[in-house]
């Protein structure tokens, strides 16, 4: 096997024997297929042009597949292999609608049949050392927006354009070799990837309204509970429906906290609260949680036998050995009654802290407070926006990012979304004139909320530049929905992002120059030298 997909990847280099996130070398094979394979399906699809008029639901297998190979999403062989001769199927059938002078110039992704190439079908197989850096990152961003783009057609909300995009960025992917061109198909990824937040935050916005300034409990009530994670708001809907009245309570953990901020999920006197922190101590977590656990998406790792019996996954979160619940009916919904049905039978959670954590401080709750925000500003109250948004991990590294938010001075506040924010949520910064010193606008998707908002304050200050608004970037990323969103900025015109704990392993040394000549992106140091830069905007 060969990945180097996230930030963890070992020795910062690629993991080749089992993944450091337990992803295991057949996994990592079939999923290399998978890709391969998809490579193949858009190349023809591209071809034909009105693919849809042949597979009309390409765009949302394509999407959802890519979202199967997400770090920590999906662990299961079987499920890999069916999404894989499902690809295949698809594959045959198109290239039966390309005329044989097409077929034979067709790579080799898109020329074979019912046998899959292997070896040769990987990461590897690219012997260019930029060339494969900048295609990976490419696609990478593309698993970050096949995430965002299956959330939001979960619920309802689908754009033809939009999967074209998807299918012919992979399929160009599939062949591109000038790197001039692939510079070009990053930047398209970043468009992309601006689309599909922007996609997803109008179905989350249209469905369950605008997130509000929420207090979210961190403590435990005394009934049972089941415990959600992942992303998909669907599924906690449907679970929040299918549990009132039966006695349990429902608690988010990690990604799911900002479920909270929604008005629709407020409604339920059972929602409880939030329990424990970021994806990475979910061992520990779903041991004291006690009851039933519902993986939505990613990130799951690796299960322990002391929670096995109560653990589930849904939707494109698979783990061998793990029950699954199946997706809905068009229509339909899920059945989450097993897990309910268990949850009455388990004791409640066992308490790991009290209080509560405050956010909701996405783009319609911020920009109602943009007159407050730009008079403190004005003033000098608030000094600097520093974006800490991104993904938690296991890293010691990691530990510069709370120590960082503990330095900044009283006048800087912090926006931020994505599961990073528990290195510093809990802190109790403080406010600045009743201004939370932490804005925790949402999931990693709602970056996109922090742009809108950065695109705001720079018309209400009258700047021609972005860059010119008093914000710093000091982003953590992990996997791949924090590249898909570094790459939505730097298209956005986003300069001098500080990026860490360490630069993806992906970028070859010409490539992260090139990052750092276009978009002045810079590794994190540490607290002491990188705080008076972010500071001065440097
Ligand atoms: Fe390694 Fe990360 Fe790939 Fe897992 S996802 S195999 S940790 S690079
Ligand atoms: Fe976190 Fe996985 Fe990335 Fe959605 S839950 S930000 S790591």
């Amino acid at each position: 096997m060969f990945c180097f997909q996230c930030q963890e990847t070992a020795g910062n280099k690629g993991c080749t024997v089992r993944g450091v996130c337990g992803k295991q070398g057949s996994t990592a094979d079939l999923q290399d297929l998978l890709i391969y394979s998809l490579k193949g399906c858009a190349w023809c699809a591209k071809k034909l042009g009105h693919w849809e008029k042949l597979q009309p639901d390409l765009g949302l297998f394509t999407v959802r597949s890519l979202f199967a190979t997400i770090t920590n999403a999906n662990f299961d062989d079987n499920r890999i292999s069916v999404l894989l001769e499902e690809s295949c199927g698809r594959l045959e059938k198109l290239q039966k609608g390309l005329d044989d002078a097409t077929f034979t110039k067709a790579p080799a992704c898109a020329r074979y049949a019912a046998d899959m190439p292997h070896p040769g079908s990987g990461i590897l197989e690219e012997e260019n050392e930029d060339v494969r850096s900048l295609r990976e990152l490419a696609i990478y961003g593309l698993k970050g927006i096949a995430a965002y783009t299956d959330h939001a057609a979960v619920l309802g909300v689908e754009d033809t354009e939009h999967y074209h995009t998807i299918i012919s960025l992979l399929a160009d992917l599939a062949v591109e070799r000038d790197q001039e061109k692939l510079i070009d198909l990053v930047m398209a990824t970043g468009k992309a990837a601006v689309k599909a937040m922007e996609l997803l935050d109008k179905a989350n916005t249209s469905t369950y309204g605008n997130p509000e300034i929420t207090q979210v409990d961190i403590g435990v009530r005394n009934n049972p509970g089941i415990l959600i994670s992942g992303h998909d708001l669907k599924d906690l809907e449907e679970l929040l429906q299918q549990s009132e009245g039966s006695g349990v309570d429902i608690y988010t953990h990690s990604e799911m906290l900002p479920a909270h901020y929604y008005p629709a999920f407020r409604a339920y006197a059972h929602f409880a609260g939030n329990y424990g922190g970021s994806w990475w101590h979910q061992n520990k977590e779903f041991e004291s949680f006690n009851g039933p656990i519902l993986m939505t998406t990613n990130c799951i790792i690796p299960v322990k036998e002391s929670y096995k019996d109560r653990i589930y996954t849904t939707g494109m979160a698979g783990y061998p050995g793990v029950r699954h619940i199946p997706d809905r009916e068009k229509g339909g919904r899920k059945d989450f009654s097993s897990i309910i049905e268990q949850a009455k039978s388990c004791p409640p959670p066992t308490e790991l802290e009290t209080g509560s954590i405050t956010g909701g401080f996405a783009h319609a709750q911020t920009l109602a407070l943009a007159d407050k925000i730009v008079d403190a500003v004005k003033r000098g109250a608030i000094g600097r926006f520093v974006v800490m948004a991104g993904c938690d991990g296991r890293q010691k590294g990691r530990s510069y990012f709370t120590e960082l938010a503990e330095a900044l001075p009283d006048n800087a506040v912090i926006l931020t979304a994505g599961c990073a924010k528990y290195r510093y949520l809990k802190l109790n910064l403080g406010d600045i004139d009743g201004i939370p010193r932490v804005l925790d606008a949402g999931q990693c998707n709602d970056s996109y909320s922090l742009a809108i908002i950065a695109l705001k304050l720079k018309e209400a200050f009258g700047l021609e530049d972005l860059n010119q608004l008093p914000i710093s970037f000091d982003l953590a990323w992990y996997e791949q929905k924090a590249v898909a969103v570094l790459l939505g900025l730097l298209y956005l015109g986003f300069k001098g992002i500080r990026l860490g704990p360490t630069l993806p392993a992906f970028l070859s040394p010409n490539v992260a120059s090139i990052l750092v000549k276009n978009f002045d992106i810079k590794p994190i140091a540490d607290v002491q030298s990188d705080l008076p830069a972010i500071m001065a905007g440097t």
